[in-house]
C-alpha cells in the first residue's frame, strides 16, 4: 500500500540544546549533580524489585541506570561542536527540516548580558541548516533556564515573562529572520510545569498545584508576547508552541486539563499548533501491549485522534516530536511507519497537518532518566562521540525523500 503526502510536506527530527550540545551551565546542570548519586541509587532499588528489573540489554551498556555518571549530562554529544557534521548526517537521510532549541543560558549567562559569540553561534547553526537545505524550526526555551533566572524563583517570579521578553527581544533581533520562518517559543508547557511544579520529581521539586498553575499562567504570558515580538520583527514569520497531547481514551476531563487548557489560553496568539505525541491513556489502565524500553506504551492510533482533537483551531499543524527509546532499533522502523500511516488517514480526512519531525536526531540526555534511553535515528557512542547511522533512519529516509509510506 502506498500513502503518498502532501506536496511540500516537511521531514526530519528535533533535539534541544541541553539534551545535545554539552558543556553547558544552567539550573540542570547544577542539579544533575546534586542529584546524580540519588538517581542511581533509586534505579537500584527497583531493579532490587523483581517486577522492576532493568533488562540485561539495557544493563550491558553505558551508560546504564545504576551508574551516577549516567545522570550527569557533560558533553553529551559534543553538538555544540559538531552541529555540521551532524547536520551532514541529517542531511543524508533525507531530511528537510531541523528543529533544535536556544540555551537561554548561554546567551544571557548574567542577567541582561548577552553574550555575541554565543548568539554567532546559533547564527552560524541556521546558517549550516539553511545551506544545507534543512528549514529550521527554532525553539527558544526547551527548559533549561539560566542560574540568575532561577535565583530569582525562575517562573514563579511575577517578572518572568519579562525577563524572558527581554531574551526574545534580543535573539528576534539577532538571528537573521529572513532564514527562519517557524519559531516555537515553549516546549511542552504542561510536562514542565507539572514535572517540576506539582509531582516534584524535576528542579525546582516542588509538589503544589498552585505553583502549578501560577507557572502556566506565566508561561501564557510569556507566548503571548514573545509572539507579538517575534511578528513585530517580521510579520510573515510562523510562530507557535510544541504541546505534548495525549491520547484520552474517554477521559474528556483528562483531555480538557492537559490537552486544551493551556493551547486557549493563548488561542489567538499562534500561526501553528506544533504536537509532541507520545502518550496514551486509558481509565482503567493501559493495555501496554507493546512498549518502548522506557516502558511506554506503543500506541500509534492515538496520534489520529489527538491530531482530530486539534482540528477545532483551524491552524496548520506540525508534528515537532514523536519517537521512542529503542536501543536495539527493532521497533523504531515499525514505530514510525504506523504513526506516519494515521498521520496520513487524518490528513485524507482533512487536518491540515504539514510536517513531522521525529525525536530525536541523535541520541540525547533524556532528562532525570539520563543517558541510557536512546532515542536516535544515529547512534552516539559515549566513550568516543562516534555517530552511527541506524538502520531505522535509512528506512525514514526512504520516506523523506520520496514524500511516500510504502508499507
Ligand atoms: O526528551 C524529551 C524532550 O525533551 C521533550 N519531549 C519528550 C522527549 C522524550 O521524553
Amino acid at each position: 500500500m502506498e500513502y503518498r503526502f502532501p506536496k511540500d510536506f516537511l521531514w526530519g527530527a528535533a533535539t534541544s540544546s541541553y539534551q545535545v550540545e554539552g558543556n553547558n551551565y544552567n539550573d540542570w546542570v547544577e542539579w544533575e549533580h546534586v542529584n546524580s548519586a540519588r538517581l542511581a541509587a533509586e534505579a537500584a532499588k527497583r531493579h532490587a524489585n523483581a517486577h522492576m528489573r532493568i533488562p540485561e540489554y539495557i544493563l550491558n551498556n553505558y551508560p546504564n541506570p545504576l551508574q551516577p555518571e549516567n545522570y550527569i549530562s557533560g558533553r553529551v554529544c559534543d553538538h555544540y561542536n559538531r552541529f555540521k557534521e551532524d547536520f551532514d548526517i541529517a542531511k543524508q537521510i533525507g531530511h528537510n527540516a531541523h528543529r533544535f532549541s536556544i540555551e537561554w543560558s548561554r546567551v544571557e549567562p548574567e542577567e541582561g548580558k548577552f553574550d555575541e559569540k554565543e548568539i554567532e553561534h546559533y547564527q552560524q547553526v541556521i546558517a549550516a541548516l539553511c545551506e544545507r537545505g534543512l528549514e529550521p524550526f527554532v525553539t527558544l526555551w526547551h527548559w533549561t533556564v539560566p542560574i540568575w533566572f532561577r535565583d530569582k524563583g525562575g517562573w514563579l517570579n511575577k517578572d518572568a515573562p519579562k525577563y524572558f521578553e527581554r531574551y526574545v527581544t534580543i535573539i528576534s533581533r539577532s538571528l537573521n529572520y529572513r532564514h527562519i520562518k517557524f519559531w516555537i517559543t515553549i516546549n511542552e508547557p504542561n510536562v514542565f510545569a507539572s514535572n517540576s511544579f506539582l509531582k516534584g520529581v524535576w528542579p525546582p521539586r516542588y509538589k503544589n498545584i498552585f505553583k502549578y498553575f501560577k507557572v502556566l499562567k506565566n508561561l501564557a504570558k510569556a507566548h503571548k508576547k514573545s509572539y507579538e515580538i517575534i511578528k513585530k520583527e517580521n510579520p510573515t514569520a510562523q510562530v507557535g508552541i510544541s504541546k505534548n497531547n495525549i491520547y484520552f481514551e474517554n477521559i474528556p476531563f483528562a483531555d480538557y486539563f492537559w490537552n486544551k487548557y493551556f493551547l486557549n489560553k493563548i488561542k489567538s496568539q499562534q500561526d501553528f499548533i506544533g504536537l509532541n505525541y507520545y502518550f496514551h491513556s486509558r481509565l482503567f489502565g493501559n493495555r501496554n501491549e507493546d512498549v518502548t524500553d522506557m516502558g511506554w506504551e506503543i500506541y500509534p492510533e492515538g496520534i489520529y485522534y489527538v491530531l482530530r482533537g486539534l482540528k477545532k483551531y483551524n491552524l496548520p499543524i506540525y508534528v515537532t516530536e514523536n519517537g521512542l527509546a529503542d536501543i536495539k532499533d527493532e521497533k523504531r522502523g515499525k514505530f514510525i511507519k504506523d504513526h506516519l500511516k494515521w498521520i496520513h488517514k487524518v490528513i485524507s480526512e482533512s487536518v491540515d497537518v504539514r510536517g513531522y519531525l521525529y525525536w530525536s536526531l541523535l541520541d540525547n540526555f533524556e532528562w532525570d532518566k539520563g543517558f541510557w534511553p536512546r532515542f536516535g535515528l544515529v547512534e552516539i557512542d559515549y566513550e568516543t562521540l562516534e555517530r552511527k547511522i541506524r538502520p531505522s533512519a535509512y528506512e525514514y529516509a526512504k520516506i523523506c525523500k520520496s514524500n511516500i509510506l510504502e508499507i
